[in-house]
């Protein structure tokens, strides 16, 4: 076998024109693999590789370096408190003039929707005896029994006064308010320095009365007026406690 193979390859080198013939002769087994030839030299160097990522920020400085540059600005911080009130603003100009009253449709017409209401709403309150309308006047009371000046006060508070009969329709009104309660009540009446002469609270002479017979009969001492179940009148000291009735 070794010497057919040296022979083949003999043939090989000198004559390859018969190597068709030299295979059929020489048909044997492979023969053992060659040792390894030895390490062949260093190729030539590759490309460049691309970039690699960014390497960790490096040690910090030793002290004494340059400052570094100023940070970047912070959050919006919360918002301040509010401050004081300012001054009042000087007044507008002047607008340009409007049409009379009378001749303004939408202002008549706004007028006399708000009279029905206040006409109903006052149909209402006398339905349910909180008020009652006489002439021009209103008389209301809220039920409670106080002295003259504290009456006069309350009054004063809601915008009226203490009422005061300055007719006779004005009376019977007032009087059926105290029929109701049952309770005598102060009238927005006054004595003067001169005794037996009354007085409104403003100062006014009285224009109607409606004493109880005999009175007033006070002589000075009793300066102000209360109004009996029947609705006639008695001059009465001032710390009573009556029924509060208010007009407007
Ligand atoms: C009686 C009458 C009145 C008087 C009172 C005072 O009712 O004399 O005139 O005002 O007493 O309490
Ligand atoms: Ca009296």
């Amino acid at each position: 076998m070794l010497l057919c193979s040296l022979t083949l390859t003999l043939i090989w080198m000198v004559a390859s024109g018969l190597e068709r013939d030299m295979k059929e002769v020489c048909l044997g087994s492979p023969g053992v693999p060659g040792t390894p030839g030895s390490h062949g030299l260093p190729g030539r160097d590759g490309r460049d590789g691309i970039k690699g990522d960014p390497g960790p920020p490096g040690p910090m400085g030793l002290p004494g370096g340059m400052p570094g540059f100023p940070g970047r600005d912070g959050l919006t911080g919360a918002p301040g408190l509010t401050g004081e009130r300012g001054e009042k603003g000087e007044p507008g100009e002047r607008g340009p003039p409007g049409l009379p009253a009378h001749l303004d449709e939408e202002l008549q017409s706004t007028l006399l929707e708000i009279s029905h209401q206040i006409l109903k709403m006052m149909r209402v309150l006398s339905l349910q005896g909180s008020m009652l309308a006489v002439g021009e006047k209103v008389f209301s009371t809220n039920g409670r029994s106080v002295n003259f000046d504290a009456i006069r006060e309350l009054c004063a508070r809601v915008g009226g006064r203490i009422a005061a009969p300055r007719s006779l329709e004005e009376n019977e009104a007032i009087a059926s308010i105290v029929k109701k309660h049952n309770t005598y009540a102060y009238l927005g009446l006054a004595e003067g320095p001169t005794a037996g002469d009354f007085h409104y609270l403003d100062g006014s002479p009285v224009n109607y009365t409606n004493w109880y017979p005999g009175e007033p009969g006070g002589r000075g001492k009793e300066k102000c007026v209360e109004m009996y179940t029947d609705g006639r009148w008695n001059d009465r000291n001032c710390l009573q406690s009556r029924l509060a009735i208010c007009e407007f």
